[in-house]
C-alpha cells in the first residue's frame, strides 16, 4: 500500500457517545462513524491472538473463501502466503436467522473488495488486532471500477484490491462525491450504514469481529429488500430465501405489534416533508397567490 492511499482520513470519530447520540447523528441519517474506546473492556483485546484462538477452537472448520479449513491449517497458510489475493477466514454463527456474525482473520494485504452488506443490513466491525484501511461510498454512488448487475445480484470488480488502488484510487480525489475513508485500528469500531459500498484491506495481520443487524432504522429497507422479485438470488445467509420476508415480517409483528405500521407512517411523513415542490408549487408564490414566472 502506498502512503498516499492511506493518508486521507475523513470519517467522523467519536469517543464516549451515548446510544441516543449514535442513533440520532449516525444511524438515523445512515452515515458512517468510527467509535473510539468503546470496546476497551472486551477481554478479547487482551486475550485474542492466533495461539489463543487455536487453543479454543482448533477443531472447528471455518470458511476460508471457497474452502473449509481448521484454524491451524489456515494460519499455516496465512503465515507464509505472499499472493496478492489471499482469502479471509469467516466464522458464521447462528442458525435461525440469516448469517450475521463473523470473525474475520487475515494477513496483511487480505481484505474485502467493494460490496454492499447482505440483505440491506447495517453493520459494525471491531478490530481486535491489527488495522484496516476502509474506503466507503454512499449507496447512490457506484465506486469507480465496480460493475453491479442491473438486478444487484452480482458485483463485478475486475481487479484485486491492490489493483483497485493502483488504477482507481488516485481519481477519487477529483470526484464530486469523494469517499469516506479511515484506518480503523485495534480497539476501534466502525459503523457501516446499510447500502454503503465498502472496500477493506488489512494493513497488517488482523483479527476483527463484525455483526450485521436490523434495527428500527433500517427495518423497512430490509423488508423491502427481502420482498424483491429476485429475492431467490439476492437474499443471502439462509436457505429459505424466498420466504424470509414473510417469516421476518410476521415475527416482528408478533413481537413488536404495530411497529411496522408506525415506521411506514413515519417514513411517509418524512417523505412528505422532504418532498420537492411540484412544478406548480415552484411557480406559484404562495404568499401572493400569483404566478411568478420569469424569463
Ligand atoms: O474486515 C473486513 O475485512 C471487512 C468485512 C466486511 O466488509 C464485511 O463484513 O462486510
Amino acid at each position: 500500500m502506498k502512503p498516499e492511499w492511506l493518508e486521507r482520513d475523513n470519517i467522523v470519530r467519536k469517543k464516549g457517545i451515548s446510544v441516543e447520540e449514535f442513533v440520532m447523528n449516525f444511524e438515523e441519517p445512515n452515515k458512517p462513524v468510527l467509535l473510539e474506546g468503546c470496546i476497551d473492556n472486551w477481554a478479547a483485546l487482551q486475550k485474542w491472538d492466533k495461539d489463543y484462538l487455536v487453543s479454543v477452537c482448533g477443531d472447528v472448520k471455518f470458511a476460508a473463501g471457497p474452502v473449509e479449513m481448521r484454524l491451524q491449517e489456515y494460519f499455516r497458510y496465512s503465515d507464509q502466503v505472499r499472493e496478492e489475493r489471499p482469502e479471509d477466514l469467516f466464522s458464521v454463527l447462528g442458525n435461525e436467522r440469516p448469517d450475521y456474525r463473523w470473525v474475520i482473520i487475515g494477513p496483511a494485504g487480505s481484505g474485502s473488495s467493494f460490496h454492499i452488506d447482505p440483505n440491506s443490513t447495517s453493520a459494525w466491525n471491531a478490530v481486535i488486532k491489527g488495522s484496516k484501511k476502509w474506503v466507503l461510498f454512499p449507496p447512490d454512488v457506484i465506486p469507480p471500477g465496480v460493475y453491479p448487475s442491473p438486478d444487484g445480484a452480482e458485483v463485478a470488480c475486475p481487479v484485486s484490491i491492490i489493483e483497485w488502488f493502483m488504477n482507481f484510487y488516485g481519481a477519487t480525489k477529483n470526484l464530486k462525491r469523494r469517499p469516506i475513508e479511515c484506518i480503523c485500528k485495534a480497539g476501534e469500531v466502525i459503523f457501516v450504514p446499510n447500502g454503503w459500498w465498502h472496500l477493506v484491506i488489512n494493513l497488517e495481520e488482523s483479527i476483527a469481529i463484525t455483526q450485521n443487524y436490523v434495527s428500527r432504522r433500517n427495518l423497512l429497507n430490509v423488508l423491502d429488500f427481502l420482498k424483491r422479485p429476485n429475492a431467490g438470488e439476492l437474499v443471502s445467509g439462509t436457505r429459505d430465501r424466498v420466504n424470509l420476508h414473510d417469516k421476518f415480517e410476521n415475527a416482528v409483528e408478533s413481537t413488536f405489534p404495530g411497529t411496522i405500521d408506525r415506521l411506514v407512517q413515519k417514513a411517509e411523513e418524512k417523505r412528505a416533508q422532504g418532498k420537492k415542490p411540484s412544478f406548480w408549487d415552484s411557480v406559484t408564490d404562495s404568499h401572493a397567490g400569483a404566478f411568478k414566472f420569469s424569463f
